[in-house]
Order: structure tokens, then sequence, then C-alpha cells
């Protein structure tokens, strides 16, 4: 194990981007590709890159996220090695919520300033990526820095909203600025690589992956009321400290809202999806299940994931991520869509109490049509159901679903009566 690290994942603010998913469970609780949560990716990637000790911190703690970390990263009773979540608690000194990133290591660091450790990795919760630190960490080492931060190369679009960054020669960080307007873009252009050029990548953008030499750490959050590293801190740093930029070249994106949060989902499902979840040297780890295998009849599926202990009866199912426990009726088609499943299996009786009493169960009814929508667990949604998202609908709310985006989002544990039409 890498002793020398000790990582901090920065488990999210109040989720509102991603709400409704966020309404009941905290971000880094959020179910993704079909069986893992959110939580998973950057924990996954430290203990790729032998990094084994690791908070969390969260702004909401949730039952759902407590039951995950419990039953999924347990580790030897003689390993130094742990997963510990901390949630903004009310102290004499606190008054309670995290007022942004900085802060919320400030307000934890009494937490883990005890641990031996010369470095302090900080990771945000809602990023899709496989790397390995060790790689960012031999960089820091080598090149004396004091903070490092991984960057890569982003379009204008993209650029307005990331940090952003300027090097010297040496890969020294010689100015950042958080979220640049667009009219400020053009002073902020760097000499990328002549492919990133061609791709329109002309900016260097904070991927928000930060390793600080830890008495650093310490002496820039102690005494201070800064609260952000993108906006206070690093901008603060890079006149007084070496800061290096840490150029990385694989697949990264950013999945903090409905939109890119569905396009991460749908996008595993392509031929080469360009996040692998196949890939054994990195593999994403998450909570053990003892499911049975996924049982499907007359079903054609094309381009999709289907998860664990799920009965699909469905007529077409494509470009869909179908998550574990899911129970797609007859005749049913889905169609670029997330459905992320249930928390239980129902029995049979439970299915004809269900139906005796005309109410949908856990599950996709009969001969509905689902395109473009992200189903949350335990949703209950009857035969006969039309959900058609797209751009012609409005960004809205109702008891049982939002729309954001195009993207209609159907709450955890939603009912939806047979023959609704959305
Ligand atoms: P953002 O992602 O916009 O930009 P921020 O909202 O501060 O920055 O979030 C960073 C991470 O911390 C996210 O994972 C977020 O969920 C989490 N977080 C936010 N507030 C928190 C809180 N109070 N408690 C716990 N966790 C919290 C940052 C940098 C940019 C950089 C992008 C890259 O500021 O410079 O380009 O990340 O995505
Ligand atoms: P999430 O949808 O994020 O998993 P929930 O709040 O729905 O969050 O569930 C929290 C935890 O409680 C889950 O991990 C699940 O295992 C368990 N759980 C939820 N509903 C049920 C249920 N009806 N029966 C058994 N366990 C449940």
């Amino acid at each position: 194990m890498n002793k020398k690290v000790l990582a901090i994942i920065l488990g999210g603010g109040q989720g509102s981007r991603l709400y409704p998913l966020t309404k009941m469970r905290s971000k880094p609780a959020v179910p993704i590709a079909g069986k893992y949560r959110l939580v998973d990716i950057p924990i996954s990637n430290c203990l790729s890159s032998n990094i084994k000790r690791m908070f969390v911190l969260t702004q909401f703690n949730s039952a759902s996220l407590n039951k995950h970390i419990k039953h999924t990263y347990q580790f030897s009773y003689f390993s130094d090695a742990f997963v510990d979540i901390l949630a903004a608690e009310q102290t004499p000194e606190n008054k309670g919520w995290f007022q942004g990133t900085a802060d919320a290591v400030r307000q934890s660091m009494h937490h883990f300033k005890g641990y031996e450790s010369e470095y302090i990795l900080i990771l945000s919760g809602d990023q899709l990526y496989q790397m390995d630190f060790n790689e960012m960490l031999e960089a820091h080492i080598a090149s004396d820095a004091k903070i490092s931060i991984a960057s890569l190369p982003v379009n204008a679009k993209d650029a307005t909203s990331f940090g952003i960054l300027k090097t010297n020669d040496d890969q020294t960080i010689s100015s950042f600025i958080e979220k640049p307007e667009t009219s400020l873009l053009p002073d902020w252009k760097s000499n990328v690589s002549p492919a990133m050029k061609k791709d329109g990548k002309h900016y260097l953008a904070s991927m928000g992956i930060y390793i600080f030499n830890k008495d650093l750490l310490i002496e820039l959050l102690d005494g201070t009321d800064t609260n952000d590293f993108g906006k206070e801190i690093i901008p603060q740093a890079i006149s007084e400290h070496k800061v290096l930029s840490y150029a990385y070249e694989g697949y990264w994106t950013d999945i903090g809202n409905i939109d890119s949060f569905f396009e991460a989902n749908i996008d595993l499902t392509a031929d080469i999806p360009k996040f692998n979840l196949f890939n054994r040297d990195r593999s994403i780890l998450t909570r053990p299940r003892v499911l049975p295998p996924t049982k499907i009849s007359g079903t054609t599926l094309e381009k999709s994931i289907v998860a664990e202990g799920s009965i699909i009866h469905g007529s077409r199912i494509a470009n869909s991520v179908i998550g574990i426990r899911s129970r797609v009726g007859k005749g049913t088609v889905i169609e670029n869509s997330y459905v992320m499943g249930s928390n239980r299996f129902l029995d049979l009786e439970e299915i004809d109490a269900a139906r005796a009493k005309g109410i949908p169960h856990e599950g996709i009814g009969d001969r509905c049509f689902i395109t473009n929508c992200i189903i949350d667990k335990n949703a209950k949604i009857g035969d006969d159901v039309r959900i058609t998202g797209g751009k012609h609908l409005e960004d809205s709310e109702t008891d049982t679903y939002v729309v954001r985006d195009g993207i209609v989002v159907v709450k955890n544990g939603a009912l939806i009566p047979s023959g609704t039409i959305i």
C-alpha cells in the first residue's frame, strides 16, 4: 500500500444539478452503469493505484451511501486500508454545511491530520475516468512541486465550465482562472499538440484532481476563510508556490448534471465505449451482490447493457442500460434510456397481489414505449405507458418525474399508472 498518500474524495455539495436522482440520496450514492454507484469510480481508481486510505466527504449522509460503502469496501483486520464517510457535522466551531470544496476539507481536517502521509490526493466524486495516480505522484515528486493539478485540453464551449490554466515550458502553472467568461477566452489559449488543435481543443482545463504536499495544504487552509479550491486556493497558490500541471491524455468526463450523466451512461453501450468497464488492470469495483443470472425471452437486444438479476420479456431494447433486478414486460420497447432497476425482488405472490388490486409493481409493464429516459430505482410503471423524451419537452417537474434537457427522469419509487403518456 502507498503510505505516502491519503485520498480525499469530494462527494458532492447539495447535488442540485443531479436532482431528482439526489432527492433522497447523496451524490456519491447515485447508481451508474446499471450496478455501480458514482463513488465506486474514484475509489476504484485509488485502489488500482494502490492508494488504500480514503475519506469520502459528503454534504448529506444517506442510508444507501452508508450501506454501499459498508458492504463493499471491507479490508482485512490486519490492513490499514479504509474508506470512511465524513458527512458535514455540526461542532461548536462549525455552523454545519460545508461552504465549498476547500471548506469541506478544512472542516474535516481534524479527522485526517493525524494519519501518516506526505501527500493528500483530492478527487471529485462526479467524474468518469480510469487513471493511474502513481504516474501523477511520480511527476509531482520529480518536479519538486508543492501542488499538482491534472489537466487536459478542451474546446472553447467546454472551457467556460472549468478552471483554465496556462503553463511555462517546464509545465509549472503560470496563471489560472476559474470558469472564465467567453469574452476572456482569447487570452487563455495554450500551445497544445497538433492533434488537439485539430479538434479545436486550445485550452488546458483543470480536472479538479489535485496532489498537495500535506504540510502546505494544512497551511493554506488554516486560519483563512477561503471556501473553494478552484475559485480561491489554486489561483492564490500559483504566485507563491510551485504548482505543476500534470497532462492527462486518457478519457475523462465530468458527470455533474443530468445531461452529462445520461450521456456517460448511454455511451457505455457503444461498440467501443470511451470508458472501459472491461479493463482488467483498472477494474471498477462495486458491492458483490449474489443475484441470479438475467433471464431474457423474446427480446431483440441492440447495443445494450443488462445487469444481473433481471427478467426481461420486452420486444426490443436498444442503446440502453438496464440495471440490477429490472423487470420489463411483454411487448415493451426501450430505446436510448437508463433503467436503474430495483433494490429488491418481488416474488410471484406480490406480483399477483398488485395485479389483483390493479396497481403496477416495481419494474416496467407490458406494451410500454420508453425513449430518452432515466428511470430511477424502484419505479412502478404500468402497462401501455409511453414516455417519449426529447428536445421537444421543456424543463418541468411533477410528483413522479422531472424533465431536464429533454430527458425524462422518473423519480425513485414513482408510480406511473397504466396508459400514461408523457
Ligand atoms: P466544479 O466541479 O464546478 O469545478 P465544485 O462544484 O467546487 O467545482 O466541485 C468539485 C467537486 O467537489 C465535485 O465532485 C463536487 O460534487 C464536490 N463538492 C462541491 N461542493 C462540495 C461540498 N460542499 N462538500 C463536499 N463535496 C463538494 C472543479 C474545479 C475546476 C475544475 C473542475 C473539473 O473547481 O477548476 O475544472 O472541477 O471538473
Ligand atoms: P438507492 O435507490 O440509492 O439504493 P434507497 O433509499 O432506495 O436508495 O435505498 C437505500 C437502501 O435500502 C438500499 O441500499 C437498499 O438495499 C435498501 N432498500 C431500499 N428499499 C428496500 C426494500 N423495499 N426492501 C429491502 N431493502 C430496501
